[in-house]
């Protein structure tokens, strides 16, 4: 049996873990995403809304529930989906609409953290901040599938000690994996190997990957870089703008006296 920990918290730490949540939806089309039989005449796409990890890694050691409340003109519109280690929360439906998802986060009960909710905008139809954008969500190499996906991470303050120990006691066994989360390394058990993802990441870490690997893998430390240099270029941007408005603004300010001081005259 396991020690019994304390479960006093861990004053001033502050720890955190990656997850993707999102929607995926895609236009039914007879040669790409074909209608099952049985689904409404007016529905015109499939789609997915999903809480998971980053590069496919298992976040169940942290996450056991998530409830999914959907639009009310969906039958059985709030769904909970319960962790099954190593797979997404995920829910499929088909629709016509768009609308807001609320998602709500249970975490596993050693963390003693209360649930938090997420919302989350379902997408169907091709977005952007541009035409370009949106063409290339339309004609691009996923053609028509309509990805919104977010990367955000996961705090916990001051965490328990007991449930520190489960987030940062490493890769577990994949036969372990099939009883529940588990907590680590075991008294008695032997070492457990460090298991890392395709993308490089570590289980139970809070590592992303260094390098982006396609569409299904957007979230790395290279598409974080391309974010940056973005917005240091929309910076730069910003600040020639600014200096010319500002250029402007004095010109104009300096006509403005000159004509104050005609009119004084005349
Ligand atoms: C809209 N305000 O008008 C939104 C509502 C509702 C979407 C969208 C129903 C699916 C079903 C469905 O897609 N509702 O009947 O199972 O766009």
């Amino acid at each position: 049996m396991a020690d019994k920990k304390s479960n006093k918290r861990i004053k001033s730490l502050s720890i955190h873990r990656p997850f993707i949540y999102g929607t995926t939806a895609r236009p039914f089309d007879p040669l790409r995403n074909p209608k099952p039989p049985g689904i409404p005449d007016d529905h015109t796409h499939s789609w997915e809304v999903f809480v998971k990890g980053v590069d496919d890694t298992d976040i169940t050691y942290w996450l056991r529930r998530v409830q999914f409340k959907l639009h009310e003109s969906i039958p059985n519109h709030v769904r909970v989906v319960d962790a099954v280690p190593g797979k997404p929360f995920s829910l499929k439906e088909t629709g016509w609409g768009e609308f807001e998802i609320t998602i709500r986060l249970y975490y596993v009960s050693e963390s003693n953290e209360k649930p938090q909710t997420l919302y989350h905008h379902l997408r169907l139809h091709p977005y952007g901040r541009t035409e370009e954008e949106k063409e290339e969500m339309k004609n691009g190499p996923d053609g028509g599938v309509v990805k919104s996906w977010n990367y955000d991470e996961q705090i916990f303050n001051e965490p328990y000690e007991s449930f520190y120990e489960i987030l940062t006691s490493g890769a577990m066994p994949a036969s372990s994996m099939k009883g529940g989360r588990g907590g680590g390394k075991q008294k008695g058990e032997k070492e457990v190997k460090m298991e890392r993802s395709e993308g490089g990441v570590l289980a139970r870490s809070a590592m992303i990957p260094l390098t982006n690997r396609g569409p299904e893998y957007p979230f790395s430390r290279e598409t974080e870089q391309c974010e940056i240099e973005k917005l240091k270029k929309a910076l730069v941007k910003v600040e020639e703008m600014t200096r010319k408005t500002k250029e402007e603004m004095e010109k104009k300010e300096k006509r403005l006296k000159e004509l104050k001081a005609e009119g004084a005259k005349a």
